[in-house]
């Protein structure tokens, strides 16, 4: 997959290209990266890419047309990739959107600065608009870090197959269980002897009780929205019976 960023700060990005399961994938040849800086398209001398807000107001915009050239370049070298722009007013990032985006071959995620950039931009380009939450950060290029990971990640060929098993957590809409390793007494706090009896249809039963009672305590609305097996439905039944029981 291409991976491409528009950025003022493409050595940000050495997070992914040099560390971890990304950087892995990187030389396993699974991606491409190329930052494009729309400041080598500035067309006047000193450089800049920024320029006060009309309406006044606080802070700096990025411009137009530095920013609408380096789109076009990126769009040169990969035409298939699909364009995204991150954004708090952005679409909320869902594991099912970052399992779309990595079956396009391309990707090329534009970031921004200061206060935003020139709504002209996204307007001409009909950029798709991401959010990976309701808070704002410095600019975009974390947000699109993290966009990426999560994109490389499933790449297949990415992650080990014990791994690949794993990623089953948050595709199947619940919170995962709860984790321990050695030792098996930390600070006086065991670990659930059910993990250790040896029993693995109880284990996996246990995992799924806990999944399923963290995911109704912390985050109900993804229940809302979800098909049960009669398992779980039974499960889940129990689970809020036992509330009530014991309150
Ligand atoms: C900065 C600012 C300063 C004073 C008053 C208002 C302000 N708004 C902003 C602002 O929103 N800056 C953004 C920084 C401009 C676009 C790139 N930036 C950004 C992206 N911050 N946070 C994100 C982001 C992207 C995706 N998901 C969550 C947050």
């Amino acid at each position: 997959m291409h991976i491409q960023a528009i950025t003022l700060f493409p050595e940000m990005f050495s997070a992914l290209t040099q560390s971890g399961v990304t950087a892995r994938a990187l030389h396993k040849d699974l991606w491409q990266f190329e930052a494009i800086n729309p400041r080598q398209f500035a067309d006047n001398a000193l450089g800049y890419v920024d320029d006060r807000p009309f309406g006044g107001g606080p802070g700096m915009i990025m411009m137009a047309p530095p920013l609408q050239a380096a789109i076009e370049a990126a769009q040169a070298s990969c035409p298939q990739a699909q364009l995204v722009y991150m954004s708090p007013q952005g679409q909320p990032l869902t594991h099912n959107m970052v399992a779309k985006l990595a079956e396009k071959p391309g990707l090329t995620v534009v970031c921004g600065r200061y206060e935003g950039i020139d709504e002209r931009v996204l307007e001409i380009n009909d950029i798709e608009q991401i959010s990976i939450g309701d808070f704002v950060v410095s600019g975009g290029e974390l947000p699109a870090m993290m966009l990426m990971d999560a994109v490389i990640r499933l790449l297949p060929g990415a992650l080990g197959d014990a791994q690949s098993a794993l990623e089953d957590s948050f595709v199947n809409g619940l919170l995962d269980c709860p984790h321990y390793t050695r030792p098996v007494e930390f600070r006086g706090v065991g670990v659930p002897d059910i993990l250790r009896g040896g029993n693995h249809g109880l284990i996996a039963q246990w995992r799924l009780i806990q999944s399923l009672s963290r995911t109704l305590a912390r985050r109900p609305d993804l229940l809302a929205s979800r098909v049960f097996t009669p398992e779980e439905s039974r499960l889940l039944h129990a689970i809020k019976q036992e509330e009530r029981d014991v309150p």
